[in-house]
């Protein structure tokens, strides 16, 4: 471990707020790159974690998954039955829907499941099903429509990563619902029942019931308030993801403009950066861009937007999460000193 200094800096003024005093670690502790999200698979134990309350611990040989509802013939399936179906191995991101514009709600695994619909084979779907219900030992319960669910890569996750489930990521299957927002990838699944409409656990709380994965960018660094050495080269990286909805991720820009123009769409300048990590349109697009530091200390306001592969420019307003998922340009305001 490196012995980190750290010193006081004084109160920032922006945009008329003047931000409270805090520890910064010393300029030259700062390392001149680090990519962030610094690769393309989260290793389990860093993926975020979020559910309603406590993590339930189930035990595989305890676990029954009843398939119910509006089926030929109700079954129950224990998890043998799923671990010795044909399974699917795939990149696959997860993003929350109430993850405010530059959190760390999103991240990426590599999973191994059963396609839900040859599950729900198994029991019949009977022709009236408009939503396939999810309840899960937390007691959280969603729906997705029938059409959404029998997607064949819609998946019965129990592997993340090579690893069986761990017990916070939905431990023995969690569901992996591509297009859509955490919400409607339920984990400690119990109960898969087949009905005509259901409202689940968030959108009684009036969150989105659709959850459809909204094109944003994110920048991991610099962090809001880096300090940054004037006249170097620095690294400024990301990741951008739609989850399939917009054909996937064509580029991603930056802007760095003082804090003049970014918050007006396509005024500006923006320049390109490179990709350089993707999986498939299901997966986040990590992104980087070498940055020519000018020489005059001062600070500067850094944002970053995507260009989708069906054309769709992400654009700078709309920065509540609520209730549908953010959209909105992530700005970051670092601060340029001499070295
Ligand atoms: N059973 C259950 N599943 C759940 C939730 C929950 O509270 N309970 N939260 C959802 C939300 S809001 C998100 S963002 C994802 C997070 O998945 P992760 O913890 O594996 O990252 O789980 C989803 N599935
Ligand atoms: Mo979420």
């Amino acid at each position: 471990m490196n012995r980190r200094k750290f010193i006081q800096v004084a109160a920032v003024s922006v945009g008329g707020l003047t931000l409270p005093l805090r520890s910064l670690p010393a300029e030259n502790d700062i390392p001149k790159e680090i990519l962030k999200p610094a690769s393309m698979i989260t290793p389990n134990d860093k993926f975020y974690v979020l559910q309603i309350g406590e993590v339930p611990v189930l035990k595989a040989e305890h676990w029954r998954m009843g398939i119910t509802g509006l089926v030929e013939k109700p079954i129950m399936l224990n998890y043998e039955d799923i671990t010795g179906m044909e399974s699917v191995t795939a990149m696959r991101t997860l993003k929350c829907i109430g993850d405010p514009i530059g959190e760390e709600q999103m991240s990426n695994a590599m999973w191994t499941g059963v396609p839900l619909r040859n599950i729900l084979d198994k029991a019949g779907v009977k022709a009236e099903t408009k939503v396939v219900v999810f309840r899960c030992a937390d007691r959280y319960h969603t729906a997705v429509p029938i059409d959404r669910a029998l997607r064949e890569e819609v998946l019965l996750a129990y592997k993340m990563n090579g690893e069986p489930l761990p017990t916070d990521h939905g431990f023995p299957v969690r569901l992996l619902n591509p297009g859509h927002y955490g919400t409607k990838n339920p984990k400690w699944i119990m109960n898969i029942m087949l009905a005509k409409s259901h409202v689940g656990y968030w959108e009684k709380e009036g969150w989105d019931p659709v959850a459809r994965v909204k094109l944003a960018t994110v920048i991991g660094t610099p962090g809001n308030d880096a300090i940054i050495q004037a006249g170097t080269t620095y690294t400024i990286s990301g990741a951008a993801f739609d989850s399939g909805n917009h054909g996937g991720i064509e580029r991603v820009e930056v802007s760095i403009d003082d804090g003049m123009t970014t918050s007006v769409d396509d005024v500006g300048s923006w320049e390109a950066t490179e990709i350089w990590g993707e999986g498939s349109p299901l997966t986040w697009y990590l992104w980087k861009y070498e940055w020519q530091v000018p020489d005059t200390p001062g600070e500067v306001e850094i944002s970053a937007r995507a260009i989708a592969n069906d054309g769709l420019t992400q654009k700078g307003t709309g920065f509540d999460a609520e209730p549908a998922g953010a959209v909105g340009y992530h700005f970051v305001r670092a601060e340029i000193v001499k070295g």
